[in-house]
């Protein structure tokens, strides 16, 4: 707080970029510092910055030679920093024959684990410990990352691919390469499985914050619908007559003309760009990964939910299976929130409240809404403004896969929202 940063999101937010860059990022690690990781301090032996990030879409033998290199030395443990800056693609990630440990997601320690394969969906950041062979292997290994896609329709299927290479092989040639295997592109059981895994440490040494009272209680859904096609316009929705959208609770969220927060920082309630009466549930109940209704139009409209300031919020997320059941890695600004469950089919209130984890769920920024399941986040209201949450595929969200939150000030002189920096560029 006080830093104005807040305008800044709201600022930007409408405006993500529309060019497609599909790419892992593998970044520097930081400077050594005791890290409560298996209790021990490592430091990582090398720091630098690689970027894997073009796609290609041939045998990835075909492209080594030009194939970034990451060169690492036996017996030692580096730190990869992963992050997904692709818009519309969750991707698997792995490393031929070398088992990666993960240690953090979107900024919070986790506790430590381990994977051959990792998901990670746009925007989110996973750090992960590598264990090199403790001796110079006679092969050099690919790194690679592909898709997760569980809708419908065709999809990019390729690959991006670096390689992993042992130092002292850089006067040998020949050397085997090593592929890992991902698992198919449509795995959702192994995502759920996944993500299951995901703990934050919650610990007495390190203790979290869960909301363990909730004070307001929301159920979204969130998934796929359509609008009418526009009179003279060619629509490449279902069908002819229509064209994609995507909604919460039946919302497909219309961005304003004005700022939401420069409207609401002014005092305008009445007469606003927004309006105040998002529903906490959705306003028709049907089976929400059954059968879908025949209707899929969704309303439209810039609607907010407003928050108490420090309320503590649980909120279900519960995916439906109009025109069909896709993930939705969903992302909130503002808060980091904490993933109390997760599900397939319908959330069941009066069932599965008792399996919730309150003593150490994952703490994170962007979380996946399982394809046909669910998943419960819970945070405190304690960051005064608006906070837009949406679909972190940049498709879905462009299609209305958003809505704002609206926590109010607090009584403290430091909880408040800021005014607005003398150079906020007009939105
Ligand atoms: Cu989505």
């Amino acid at each position: 707080m006080g830093d104005n940063r807040e305008w800044e999101d709201e600022c930007r937010t409408p405006r993500l970029s529309q060019n497609q860059i599909p790419a892992v990022f593998i970044c520097p690690p930081p400077p050594p510092r005791k890290k409560p990781v298996a209790g021990k301090r490592r430091s990582p032996p090398k720091e630098g910055c690689e970027i894997s990030g073009e796609w290609f879409n041939v045998d990835p033998e075909a492209v080594i030679s030009e194939a970034l290199k990451l060169k690492v030395k036996p017996g030692k443990t580096y730190l990869l920093r992963l992050i997904n800056a692709a818009l519309n693609e969750e991707l698997f990630f792995s490393i031929a024959n070398h088992t990666l440990t993960i240690v953090e997601a979107d900024g919070s320690y986790t506790k430590p684990f381990d994977t051959e394969t990792l998901l990670i969906a746009p925007g989110q950041t996973t750090n992960v410990l590598l264990k090199t062979k403790p001796y110079y292997p006679n092969a050099t290994f690919l790194i690679a990352a592909r898709p997760y896609f569980s809708g419908q329709g065709t999809f990019d299927n390729s690959t991006t691919a670096a390689i992993l290479h042992y130092n002292h092989h850089s006067h040998i040639t020949n050397l085997t390469l090593l592929k890992p295997t991902f698992p198919p592109i449509n795995a959702t059981n192994f995502v759920a499985n996944f993500t299951a895994q995901f703990r934050s440490l919650g610990s007495d040494k390190f203790p979290i914050d869960v909301p363990k009272k909730v004070d307001k209680s929301f159920f979204f859904t969130v998934g796929l619908g359509t609008n009418p096609c526009p009179k003279n316009t060619t629509c490449q929705g279902p069908n002819n007559t229509t064209k994609f959208a995507a909604s919460v609770n039946n919302i497909s969220f219309t961005l304003p003309s004005v700022s939401i927060m420069q409207d609401y920082y002014s005092g305008r309630w009445s007469n606003s760009v927004f309006n105040t009466d998002f529903p906490s549930s959705p306003l028709s109940t049907f089976n929400y990964t059954g059968t879908p209704p025949n209707n899929t139009n969704v309303n439209n409209g810039t609607k907010l939910v407003v928050l108490k300031f420090n309320t503590s919020v649980e909120l279900v997320l519960q995916s439906t299976s109009i025109l069909g059941t896709e993930s939705h890695p969903l992302h909130l600004h503002g808060y980091d929130f904490f993933v109390v469950g997760q599900g397939f089919g319908n959330y069941d209130k009066n069932k599965d409240p008792a399996k919730f984890n309150v003593v150490d769920p994952v703490q994170r920024n962007t979380a996946g809404v399982p394809a046909g399941g669910w998943i419960v986040i819970r945070f405190r209201a304690d960051n005064p403004g608006v906070w837009f949450m949406h679909c972190h595929l940049d498709i879905h969200t462009s299609w209305g896969l958003r809505m704002a939150w609206l926590v109010l000030d607090g009584p403290g002189p430091n909880q408040k929202l800021q005014p607005p920096p003398s150079d906020l560029p007009k939105c």
